[in-house]
């Protein structure tokens, strides 16, 4: 029997003045995308050796563009995005409309929030990097936008939460629909993770930046950032998560095999949250002890991931088999490729698969140790964030944009065409990278500008990242053309529902798998492994040493 993970099954949606709200928390991440992606143009060509920066406003020197390129895409973005899409999957899961005050509460605070950033890296006071390690110092609009757009997430945590209050009152007894399962704890993760974010920049920064402290501790400052810096990915991921594990199977015609291994690979993700220290491999002042703790558990966290890929791969292999593919591989070429939502977020998976291999390579200590600040890292992180994450959500938006407007979409060719620019794009980008990284070609250095003679290797790098950098954007701007001629241009329809999967399994209302959704307990069990980790390091830190000066390097 297969059961629909959605409390409303026959249709359910949103008032007009809500879906107008997300669709706008929406395409604000699509815009600030637009202008981050411009930034990596230049970004890919330096290690070509060709130099653009002069000829952009807001990107003048190879740091500020870094700096818009990693804050507009990796944080606002990806804020932005989760926002809108996660409350609205929630919304549908649970066939209930949202808060309507903190939905908007939620939209404004980010619209000002990523005003604010952007001003202080367009003005070149914030040129920090989207780590924004001090020493470095931005001035104080960068610190108070980048908290506001946290609090947004709070915000929209919040409205998740009220959701599903009033959904238990009015459901006693019943499963939390899956899709709205992953929405809640995705962003209950999310609010654990990003507590050492909000220390860092609300308790050090912000003032620091405003003078009230003197110096800052980096040592302390790296290690909250990197408390949250590591779980961001996931906050990253698991929305897309949601849409490869809820809405693909059902847009290939396939099913989920289990309700339940869904919800514990999210919960695996709740409760492994402190392993930032893989960041810090090469930080003086960890314990090598602590480093070996954190390693073991970087490679726990491969396993919700690996989870996934079975998972996922099983719906795709229902849905080609159902579709007349057969042997052993048949079935991979008749799920619909002609289908841009789907393309592209399969094409996502497969490049995520070497994201995987590669994250693993850096979670290795040794490996850590030859890598760590080359360009094998954005090698890594293309594939993942740049690709898995960033191609997913332009799939995700061939259905979503066209849902929100009640638009056709505009073409489904170019969608294809541009999805396939990209995945060829970063398949020649990550290979430069990653080969540079191992000949020791450093991360974040304006290459173009080197001095001496370059080590082997290095060009034929460089060459390829210029390359296939160029083709991930002329992809990106043909998914910019799909979607705002789609908004401006597309012929109207009516799409009444969102796509949603269903799973060969109910969900059992008995037995041990309804404890999966007493989220409680693993909150605590999370917080618990976070104390754990990090309270004995912190404890260590006192009385802190808030005597570094800042300095502007750019
Ligand atoms: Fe990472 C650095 C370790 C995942 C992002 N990572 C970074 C940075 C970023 C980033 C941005 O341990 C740089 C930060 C900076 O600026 O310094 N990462 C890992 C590990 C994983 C991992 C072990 N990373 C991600 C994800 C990211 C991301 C996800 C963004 C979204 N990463 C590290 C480490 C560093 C690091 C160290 C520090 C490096 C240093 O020294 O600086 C794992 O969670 C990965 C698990 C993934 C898998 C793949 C599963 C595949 C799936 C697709 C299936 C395909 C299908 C289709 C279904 C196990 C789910 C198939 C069909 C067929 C027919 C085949
Ligand atoms: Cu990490």
């Amino acid at each position: 029997m297969t059961t629909p993970i959605v409390a409303a099954p026959d249709g359910f949606s949103l008032p007009d003045e809500q879906r107008r709200l997300i669709k706008w928390t929406v395409y604000l991440g699509f815009i600030v995308l637009a202008v981050g992606v411009l930034n990596g143009l230049d970004q890919a060509l330096n290690y070509a050796h060709i130099d653009i920066f002069r000829f952009f406003p807001g990107m003048r020197t190879y740091y500020q563009g870094l700096t818009a390129h990693g804050v507009f895409n990796a944080i606002i973005m990806t804020f932005a995005f989760a926002n809108g899409f996660v409350a609205m999957a929630v919304a549908r899961g649970l066939g209930m409309k949202l808060n309507h005050g903190l939905l908007a509460a939620s939209f404004w605070t980010i619209l000002v929030g990523t005003l604010l950033t952007a001003g202080a890296i367009v003005n070149g006071t914030a040129s920090v990097l989207y780590t924004f390690y001090p020493p470095l110092e931005a001035s104080w609009p960068f610190y108070l936008g980048l908290a506001l757009v946290v609090i947004s997430t709070w915000i929209t945590s919040a409205n998740l939460f009220v959701t599903l209050a009033k959904f238990r009152r009015e459901h006693p007894g019943q499963r939390i629909p899956l899709l709205a399962y992953m929405g809640v704890v995705t962003y209950v993760f999310w609010d654990i993770s990003s507590l050492g974010i909000v220390v860092e920049v609300v308790v050090f920064l912000l003032p620091w930046s405003l003078g009230l402290w003197h110096g800052a501790d980096p040592l302390v400052d790296r290690t909250l950032f990197w408390f949250t810096g590591h779980p961001i990915v996931y906050f990253w991921l698991l929305p897309i998560y949601m849409s490869w594990y809820g809405m693909i199977p059902r847009q290939v015609g396939g099913a989920l095999f289990s309700d339940s291994v869904v919800r514990i690979s999210f919960l695996l993700f709740l409760i492994i949250i402190p392993i930032g220290f893989h960041h810090q491999f090469v930080d003086p002042g960890v314990s090598r002890e602590l480093k070996y703790a954190v390693a073991v558990l970087t490679f726990a966290v491969f396993v919700p991931s690996l989870m996934t890929a079975f998972s996922v791969m099983y719906a795709l292999e229902i849905g080609g088999r159902r579709a007349g593919g057969n042997g052993l591989i048949g079935w991979f070429f008749r799920i619909p490729w002609k289908d841009p939502s789907v393309c592209a977020q399969v094409l996502a998976m497969l490049a995520f698969m070497l994201g995987g291999i590669t994250g693993l390579m850096n979670a290795s200590y040794t490996m850590n140790l030859e890598i760590h600040n080359t360009t094998f890292v954005p090698g890594h992180f293309h594939l993942t964030v740049g690709t898995a994450v960033a191609l997913s959500i332009m799939g995700i938006a061939y259905w979503l944009v066209p849902y929100l407007e009640q638009k056709e979409l505009w073409s489904a060719k170019a969608g294809l065409v541009s999805s396939w620019l990209y995945f060829i794009g970063v398949l020649i980008f990550a290979r430069g990278m990653i080969s540079g990284g191992l000949a020791g070609m450093p991360r974040r250095t304006a290459i173009s500008l080197v001095p001496y003679a370059e080590p082997p290797g290095w060009r034929l790098a460089g060459i390829l990242v210029g390359v296939g950098g160029s083709l991930m954007f002329i992809g990106a701007v043909l998914f910019f053309v799909v979607i705002a001629m789609t908004v401006l241009a597309g012929k109207r329809t009516e799409i009444a529902d969102i796509p949603y999967s269903v799973t060969l399994v109910t969900p059992q209302t008995s037995g041990w798998e309804p404890g999966l959704d007493r989220l409680r307990y693993w909150i605590v069990a999370s917080v618990l492994l976070c104390v754990i980790i990090y309270g004995p390091f912190l404890a260590s830190q006192f009385p802190l040493q808030l005597n570094v000066p800042g300095f502007r390097a750019f």
